[in-house]
């Protein structure tokens, strides 16, 4: 027993080697000859899991024995991608994993590749939560995840003849085996039913909620490995369950198959995430979801305050709730119901309790993407939580000044009911009002926030609005991704940067030193084959590896501009066309990135990208210099391959609309130099990096507002006075590369001309043409391009998810590092 149990722990090449061979056969149930790569997936991922264990609890026992502040990040999303490269690189085992997998006759790389990807979330806003729990256990941060466990994550995007499709993603076919299930942390969720008036036992008005549905929700628990292994956290992940509380007797047959087929479809509930990317559906599913999780962990966080405490007024000394926009904050109502409802306390001391657990980040200024949930849809699904909004509105609307003033106008505004149209619960109001901190994702849009959807309440509680710029792990994005660029920086100023970015502030030097610069590029070079074998593989497309590997990765989505790089692409196809004899430098246009599936302007978008790399890949004229692929089923596990290889980062989005970026970051940290607006935290890294080292252009967030209120502009003007402009619409327009259906474009030349061109694409066009020559001509030359790619990476420390996490920890949350005891 005592040799195995050491053997569990072991980390060295033959311990490994020997738990692989014992769980390949003990717990998979396959021999050597019959596994299957997926088979040695499972038996790796067990046995790394066995070396996590120990340390976990280690970390989760120094929580409970010195009653630690927690940190709750809830979450809707966690994109988390794949796991196993991470916790072997974190834990410090990966050469000891390659060697005894060699030893056994086996390539790391096709045992890693046997992992799905868990994407539970759809883009940037899940991915910094996944982000925020690795920089909390590296930091030794008492940080749990709450979330869903999807059993569909994400859909898998395909193109049928250049069309995205949308399949299934079953992550879960094949088991995980990184999650912990935990059939006994079990909470009832209740959902309908009607509230009944009572009088307490002090003659006091009381509330019960009866005649509800419940749902169980169960939880799975994934160890989080914290960078050294020292810190191990918990991402805890609730599953509907049904209840079995009906009662047997009293059915006939019909009813009693009516019963069961109620309880089979409350599991629904944590069936499929949600694929909209910042665009509201407003079904009752979303709305469940959102209380399910929410309710359950509420309830979990209470009951671990409870271990150590018989009072509630130190909850907020023991535990700070992160609220990951709107998404959780029916929490604030819930939290409320729990403290008034179930535990007795007074209104105004549950408030105070409330607020002071709560904070909120918003990460969207879209009016089409902030919730606004029908008051009756929460009367039925939720009564009592409508009672409690309305007390909570009612309370507060009674003490603004807004009221003695008269000014009903901005009572309205204030208010956390939408009174125009159908009814409405304003979450942002919610989440604001029942928070002590509110906080935006970058600068500017911190800024926008106090300007525009929040300037009353910002009015109101000045204090309140903080910033906090997001950032991005340097583990997963550039010692995982990256092991060309990492091992060179690591050869050079040691690894103190893994754990602490700003280090990286010393490569700076480097950029003269003409050595270094020679090995930047090579492993940029190697990066970039990586890339092109990738794409060859994902579009049978040949690339050319010293062509501008010019990429742009993200959700489809108008404010985005991906119409912007098409417009550009089919201009500079043009330009090349109609001279022949220019030598050109080669241009391979990469995109990458899914459409909502009910968003029919960014789906018809991908089959523009589709069909105009289609034309331009096989017209010899342009002699391969210039090459357009839009990559399948973009995810995390795509962005490592294809972010390290990146020459040209495109964030183009319209300013004031990206409320921060985050992909960004990732390109710029591994040297892509940047092409965009003055927009979200591009404004940043532009300070960072130096105005010289990125190629800024178009108008900004003040001129775009100016010109709107201004009542726009006309872009038929804009068209007719720009000539390569003109002519790439009239390509688009007249069918150039959609012969087979000519007006298949019709909807977008309308959307940029008639309808107004929203999204200012040919009112920024001629700039960013601009800043593209500009790019291309400093391609030129290698020796300039590398070292301003060099200056970008070095000076990307800031943007590290650690610094990020380290002010939320000492600006919202109050929480220190924990450093647990192993030796117990
Ligand atoms: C309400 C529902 C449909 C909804 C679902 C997902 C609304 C919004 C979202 C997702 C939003 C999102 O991903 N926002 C992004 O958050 C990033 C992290 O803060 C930012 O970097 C990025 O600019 C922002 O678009």
């Amino acid at each position: 027993y005592k040799s195995r149990d050491i053997e569990r722990r072991s980390l060295d090449v033959d311990g490994l080697k020997r738990s692989f061979l014992e769980w390949l056969v003990y717990s998979v149930g396959k021999d050597a000859r019959a596994a299957t790569r997926r088979d040695w997936f499972h038996t790796v991922a067990l046995a790394v899991r066995d070396r996590v264990v120990d340390r976990w609890m280690d970390t989760t026992r120094s929580y409970y024995q010195e009653d630690a502040k927690r940190v709750y990040y809830l979450s809707l999303e966690f994109l988390i991608g794949r796991l196993l490269t991470n916790s072997l690189s974190n834990l410090g085992i990966v050469d000891e994993c390659r060697q005894a997998l060699d030893r056994l006759g086996l390539s790391m790389e096709d045992v890693v590749d046997a992992e799905p990807d868990a994407a539970l979330g759809n883009g940037g806003l899940g991915r910094l939560a996944a982000c925020f729990l690795d920089s909390m256990a590296s930091q030794g941060l008492p940080g749990y995840g709450y979330g869903i466990r999807y059993e569909f994550g994400l859909f898998e995007q395909r193109f049928e003849n250049g069309w995205q499709v949308e399949y299934p993603e079953q992550w879960l076919q094949f088991g995980n085996p990184w999650e912990f299930a935990r059939p006994e942390v079990l909470y009832p969720v209740q959902f309908y039913g009607r509230v009944e008036e009572f009088r307490d036992s002090v003659g006091d008005r009381a509330y019960r909620w009866v005649d509800a549905d419940r749902v169980l929700a169960m939880a799975y628990d994934t160890p989080v490995v914290g960078y050294g292994g020292d810190t191990i956290n918990t991402l805890r992940l609730w599953s509907a369950r049904a209840t079995r509380d009906f009662n047997f007797g009293h059915f006939n047959d019909g009813a009693y198959m009516k019963a069961v087929e109620q309880k089979i479809l409350s599991e629904n509930l944590s069936r499929v995430l949600y694929p909209n990317d910042a665009t509201e559906t407003g079904k009752e599913l979303r709305l469940k979801q959102e209380y399910f999780f929410t309710s359950a962990s509420l309830q979990d966080i209470l009951r671990r305050y409870l271990q150590h405490h018989t009072t509630f007024e130190n909850l907020p000394n023991k535990a700070a709730i992160q609220l990951n926009d709107t998404h959780p904050a029916i929490g604030i109502a819930e939290l409320m119901r729990l403290l008034v409802d179930q535990h007795a306390l007074r209104w105004d001391d549950a408030w105070e309790i409330t607020r002071a657990t709560f904070a909120y980040t918003n990460h969207t200024l879209l009016p089409e993407a902030l919730e606004a949930w029908p008051v009756r849809m929460i009367e039925r699904v939720l009564p009592r939580h409508m009672q409690i909004i309305y007390e909570i509105n009612a309370k507060f609307l009674n003490r603004t000044k807004a009221r003695a003033d008269g000014d009903n106008a901005r009572l309205s505004r204030l208010s956390l009911i939408d009174e125009r149209g159908e009814r409405r619960v304003r979450m942002g109001n919610l989440a604001f009002l029942g928070s002590h901190k509110v906080n935006g994702v970058s600068a500017l849009h911190t800024e926008l926030m106090k300007q525009t959807v929040f300037a009353d309440f910002h009015e109101e509680f000045p204090d309140r609005i903080n910033n906090k710029t997001n950032g991005i792990t340097p583990r997963r994005w550039l010692k995982q991704a990256n092991p060309a660029l990492s091992e060179l920086i690591t050869t050079r100023i040691g690894e103190g940067w893994i754990s602490d970015l700003s280090q990286i502030a010393a490569l700076r030097d480097k950029a003269d030193d003409v050595v270094f610069r020679e090995e930047f590029r090579r492993a940029k070079r190697k990066n970039k084959k990586r890339l092109a074998a990738y794409i060859a593989r994902q579009t049978g497309e040949e690339v050319l590896v010293d062509s501008i590997f010019d990429v742009q990765v993200k959700r489809m989505h108008e404010y985005k501009r991906q119409l912007l790089n098409v417009l550009h692409t089919i201009a500079l196809y043009n330009e090349m066309r109609d001279n022949p004899t220019v030598s050109w430098v080669p241009v391979t246009k990469v995109f990458a990135g899914k459409a909502a599936p009910s968003y029919h302007m960014a789906k018809l978008i991908i089959k523009l990208i589709n069909d105009v790399a289609k034309v331009v890949n096989h017209d010899p004229s342009v002699h391969d210099n210039l090459k357009v692929v839009l990559l399948p089923n973009y995810n995390v596990t795509a962005a490592e391959i294809i972010i390290p290889a990146a020459d040209l980062s495109e964030q183009i989005s319209t300013a004031g609309m990206e409320a921060s970026g985050t992909g960004n970051m990732k390109l710029a940290l591994n040297g892509a130099l940047t092409i965009g607006t003055l927009d979200g935290a591009n404004v940043e890294i532009r300070e960072h990096v130096g105005p010289d080292n990125i190629f800024i252009f178009g108008m900004t967030a003040e001129e775009v507002n100016d010109l709107r209120a201004s009542g726009g502009f006309n872009p038929r003007e804009v068209i007719a006075s720009n000539p390569s402009l003109k002519r790439a619409l009239d390509m688009i327009s007249t069918g150039a590369f959609s012969p087979d259906d000519r007006n298949r474009y019709h909807p977008i030349v309308q959307a940029l001309t008639d309808g107004g061109d929203h999204f200012l694409v040919t009112a920024d066009f001629a700039d960013y043409c601009r800043a593209q020559e500009a790019a291309m001509h400093l391609y030129r030359d290698p020796e300039e391009w590398t070292r301003k790619a060099i200056l970008n990476t070095a000076n990307m420390g800031w943007f590290s998810s650690d610094r990020t996490v380290n002010e939320y920890a000492g600006e919202v949350w109050d929480v220190h590092p924990v450093h647990p005891n192993h030796d117990g």
